[in-house]
């Protein structure tokens, strides 16, 4: 496999937490942007696995299930070849550049952020200190890499703007050591909402499976929850995001056939709810079984799979290394 050493693209890094099994939301709005950007960019792939502790997780089942987001990202087309794809806890340099950053950190811009305010008040007999400096974490994961572009969503860009003003920060302190990133909102990206609460994003962690649509459900399932999914009484199906439900599944349908709204919208012109349903399930199906079938081939093939994690790791060490030398002896460590 060809590793880039050098290269004069725009470091790209996004991530996703191996709380549980990836929803079509982190589909559509992650995974399947980071396979189209990887020729653009210089693009790190990370499955957060130290993020994910933040809520109190099994040791056994967080492994599994780090193991398994790889093979899923794999699956749905991040190509080990183009992109630096790998599990975070592989790569120490995360922590180390985590203390660097602490020290350049506030507790009063880390009281600030929303998400811990949110994420303490749904944990209330597990606010630990990790919740609290989370950001600080994922600046690091950032700035290790010197990636240019973050992609986030709205929830996210808190975090990228404490990122940049402790990169700026450091620099002014030390000299130019950090490349300042930038939130990055990419040509496509869908929000997938919750079937049972459209109004709310589709989450992996929600209580209610009837909420969720996980990558590896089999059609019957996918079948099932969508009878199930909210919609309203006005029976018509037209385009207007403030009926949430009935707009979901529009939109849901649109990804999944690569259209736009209009022709979702045109393609069940003078149909029911039931065809809706029906049509927006057969579309995930048929999206998903190609993922679902190299999912499975590439978990069975467990040599394969550990050998792409270890050279991932690898890849993202090389840069990572320098970044943390360089940080550290600015700073008067020596390691
Ligand atoms: N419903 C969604 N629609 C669009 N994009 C989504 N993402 C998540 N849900 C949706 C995108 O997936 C990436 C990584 O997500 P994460 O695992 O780091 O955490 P999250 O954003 O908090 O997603 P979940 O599923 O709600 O996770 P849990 O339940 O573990 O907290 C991000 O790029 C995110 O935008």
């Amino acid at each position: 496999m060809e590793t880039t050493a050098t290269t004069t693209k725009p470091g790209i890094l996004s991530g996703i937490q191996p709380t549980s099994v990836l929803t079509i939301g982190n589909y559509f709005g992650a995974l399947k942007n980071w396979a189209t950007m990887q020729d653009e960019f210089d693009a790190y792939y990370m499955v957060a696995n130290l993020h994910a502790q933040t809520v109190k997780m099994d040791p056994a089942e967080l492994r599994r299930r780090s193991a398994e987001t790889f093979a899923l990202f794999l699956a749905a087309g991040i190509d080990p070849a183009r992109s630096t794809v790998f599990v975070q806890s592989h790569v120490p340099e995360h922590t180390q550049l985590t203390w660097a950053l602490m020290c350049n950190a506030y507790m009063g811009e880390l009281s600030r952020m929303t998400q811990f305010k949110e994420k303490s008040a749904k944990t209330a007999d597990n606010i630990n200190a990790g919740l609290f400096t989370y950001p600080v974490l994922m600046a690091a994961d950032i700035l290790v890499y010197q990636a240019k572009y973050i992609p986030v969503g709205a929830d996210q860009k808190q975090h990228v703007e404490l990122t940049r003003d402790i990169a700026i920060r450091f620099n002014n302190m030390y000299g130019e050591t950090f490349v300042i990133p930038e939130p990055y909102i990419p040509k496509i990206g869908a929000r997938v909402m919750s079937l049972q609460e459209p109004e709310k994003k589709m989450s992996k962690s929600d209580p209610n499976p009837n909420g969720y649509i996980r990558i590896l459900d089999e059609p019957d399932v996918i079948i099932k929850k969508l009878k199930r999914a909210v919609t309203d009484s006005e029976g018509e199906i037209t385009g207007n995001p403030e009926r949430a439900g009935v707009y979901n599944l529009l939109s849901i349908y649109s990804v999944c056939t690569n259209g736009s709204i209009e022709d979702s919208v045109a393609h069940f012109a003078g149909k029911g709810y039931g065809d809706l349903k029906s049509g927006v399930a057969d579309a995930i199906i048929e999206t998903l079984k190609p993922i679902q079938t190299e999912y499975a081939r590439v978990l069975a093939d467990k040599a394969y799979l550990n050998e792409m994690m270890k050279r991932g790791a690898e890849r993202a060490q090389a840069t990572a290394r320098k970044t943390v030398r360089k940080v550290y002896h600015k700073m008067g460590f020596d390691t």
